[in-house]
């Protein structure tokens, strides 16, 4: 008799349409109880590339911002009523409603209850405790709102965030509950040990070497076969955070919530403030990875795009 085990989620993981094989799956390590030990706390984080903390942001913060990002994207459209929802309409009216989608992202990413969940105090108090100094984040700031289909290739955020030096943390945060059929973060397992992916990477920076992509052309699934590892994920609770370093490969999986719930989250990054910036990604109007500002973000298309992106 062949052993079954038991599902880790309770719905599927996706990458390409294929569903993830339990063995190939696994569950990001709790890291909270470090909380009250810092040096243990920056020691998980070097060893295994990241941290997954939780109850660091209030639920009403996030309540907050995902009502007030939501309201945006009704206007478009884009969400059947009540917006706070967020059941994709099927269709978007954006482009039609708004002159420029990278001023209206801009606006929406800019608006000041995501901005006090994403650069408030919660978050300054727990990046000063993993870096062990001042923290400081950037202005420019990653937010995705993912219909049904919608996934992230795997890659390593250091092509695009190292230009004055490597000490960059990202943060990702679920802006509501992002269970996994919404298509959450996945990090591989044991990722900051892929000598043979990460040392071609030093120096490169994907807006100078335009003959090279960021994105591996593999996925997710066939990597973690290939290399005997696993993809590790959550069913991500409000509240939740992850943070990881330049190093750590990752993506995301495909949303294929049969509610046609959107996925929102967004990602920003973090520096010891003592240490030079990337003015690409501070000030009024930031221009990010290109000089492109929020135009070159995937958020900034209308959610009927096709979405797969980097
Ligand atoms: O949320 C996603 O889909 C991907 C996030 C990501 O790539 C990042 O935070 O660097």
């Amino acid at each position: 008799m062949t052993a079954t085990l038991t599902p880790l989620f309770n719905r599927d993981c996706l990458v390409n349409s294929k569903v993830v094989p339990q063995e190939r799956l696994g569950e990001l390590k709790d890291s909270t109880p470090l909380l009250a030990d810092p040096i243990a706390l920056r020691k998980q984080l070097q060893q295994d590339g990241y941290l997954y903390l939780k109850g660091i942001v209030k639920p009403q913060h996030i309540e907050a911002a995902r009502q007030e990002v939501f309201a945006r994207l009704a206007e478009m459209g884009e969400l059947k009523e009540p917006a706070h929802e967020g059941i994709f309409s099927g269709v978007s009216h954006r482009d039609q409603r708004v002159s420029s989608r990278g001023e209206f992202w801009q606006s929406v990413s800019e608006g000041p209850h995501l901005r006090h969940l994403t650069h408030g105090e919660d978050m300054h108090r727990v990046m000063d405790l993993i870096m062990g100094e001042k923290s400081r984040p950037h202005d420019y700031l990653f937010l995705r709102a993912g219909v049904q289909g919608r996934s992230t290739g795997l890659h390593y955020d250091y092509p695009f965030f190292t230009r004055a030096h490597d000490q960059v943390y990202t943060v990702w945060m679920p802006i509501g509950n992002v269970p996994v059929e919404q298509g959450p973060l996945a990090i591989v397992e044991g990722s900051k040990k892929f000598k043979d992916l990460i040392d071609p990477m030093n120096g490169f920076d994907v807006a100078l070497d335009k003959s090279r992509k960021a994105t591996l052309s593999q996925d997710a699934l066939s990597l973690a076969t290939e290399r005997n590892t696993r993809l590790l994920s959550r069913n991500f609770e409000i509240g939740d955070i992850v943070v990881f370093g330049m190093y750590t490969l990752h993506g995301a999986f495909q949303n294929h919530c049969p509610l046609q719930k959107v996925r929102l989250s967004c990602d920003v990054r973090w520096q010891p403030a003592a240490l030079d910036v990337d003015a690409r990604y501070f000030g009024k109007n930031p221009g990010g990875t290109t000089g492109a500002g929020y135009g070159e973000l995937q958020g900034a298309k209308p959610l009927t795009d096709d979405w797969h992106v980097r």
